[in-house]
């Protein structure tokens, strides 16, 4: 009897069962977008158990999920690896203090990673996020369209989330993007926000409840979020780990869908030979296209300090 052979299964592997992996995993096991994940960690024992909780939940989810934990010689069939191991920040630690630790990390990870044969996409989450996945991608030797970083896509959803609250509407109805360097210099670009489809200078025109005063607050509250949640609970990673499922549907349902990732960027913006949190649309090959949308004169600076900021940090380890 003839069989039907496009029985490609498709593989997740993540290397990093911290809290953002394990947060990521977890999510994955419920969104029956893959059929195996592959958990990977220096620390096998926490690989091992963040495996064994997650297919003890398996018989709850809407489609059966192979999980275990493995070693680099998986990645060889993966479709996708998506990086969250590193060192993650300490309270009072930047992003930028551990550029030199998780450069260490990162080379010998993408080392090991394409010595298994793998020829698939790379996401980044480890920090700092944009230096890491152009490290990355230059280890990698893929290319550039298939290794990108989560970026903005945090800020953005934390912007999204803080604008519905703030002008009381459903967060997804809020366009508006955080853009630069996953950190202090990150800005909003609020000439292209759009809330229900209304600018912020519209919005604050009609109503005299609203004012600049507040935005600047919910972008300085965007912005170090991360510090505030780390003093009250040492880390961030539900947030995080949603985040990066959103990546991974955007690529493997080939949505071709607008998020703000860490791109690289060859002559958009003004900018050369550098990943940094833009909009791009992202399908089945990655990033297929950065976006280049009217920024201000005013946040065209802030774009360009935030990647000399990133540049500068990044030359040690380049
Ligand atoms: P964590 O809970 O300490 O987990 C890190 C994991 O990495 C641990 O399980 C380690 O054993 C593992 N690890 C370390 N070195 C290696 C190695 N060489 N090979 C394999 N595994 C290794 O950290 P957490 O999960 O909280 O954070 C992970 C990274 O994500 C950090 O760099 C964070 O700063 C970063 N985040 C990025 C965010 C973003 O928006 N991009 C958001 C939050 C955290």
């Amino acid at each position: 009897m003839e069989t039907l052979n496009h029985a490609k299964v498709t593989r997740v592997a993540l290397v990093g069962a911290g809290a953002v992996g394990a947060s990521f995993a977890y999510q994955l096991t419920t969104a029956s977008l893959c059929e195996e994940l592959v958990i990977i960690d220096i620390n096998k024992a926490k690989a091992e158990g963040e495996a064994m909780d997650l297919n003890h939940g398996v018989s709850f989810a809407s489609s059966p999920m192979r999980v275990w934990a493995g070693d680099y010689a998986d990645c060889g069939a993966a479709d996708i690896v998506v990086i969250t191991a590193g060192a993650p920040q300490k309270p009072g630690e930047t992003r930028l203090d551990l550029v030199e630790k998780n450069a260490k990390i990162m080379k010998s990870m993408i080392g090991e990673i394409m010595a298994s044969g793998f020829d698939g996409m790379i996401i980044i989450a480890s920090n700092p996020v944009d230096i890491m996945t152009h490290l990355a991608w230059k280890y990698s030797g893929l290319p550039k369209h298939r290794v990108f970083g989560s970026g903005t896509v945090l800020d953005t959803s934390r912007l999204r989330y803080m604008l519905g609250d703030y002008f009381n509407v459903d967060p997804r109805n809020c366009h508006a993007y955080i853009m630069g360097e996953h950190g202090d210099t990150e800005f909003a670009a609020w000439s292209n926000a759009r809330i229900y489809g209304k600018s912020v200078e519209q919005l604050l025109e009609e109503n005299d409840e609203y004012t600049w005063e507040d935005l600047e607050d919910i972008y300085v509250n965007v912005r170090d979020a991360a510090y505030h949640i780390i003093e009250r609970k040492g880390a961030t990673y539900y947030a995080i780990g949603l985040g990066l499922l959103r990546l991974v549907k955007a690529v493997l349902r080939n949505e071709n869908t607008l998020l703000t990732v860490g791109a690289y960027l060859d002559g958009e913006y003004g900018l050369h030979d550098i990943h940094i949190g833009v909009p791009a649309i992202i399908n089945r090959q990655g990033v297929r296209q950065v976006v280049e949308i009217e920024l201000s004169e005013e946040e065209k600076q802030k774009m360009h300090h935030s990647a000399d900021v990133l540049m500068k940090t990044m030359q040690p380890v380049l």
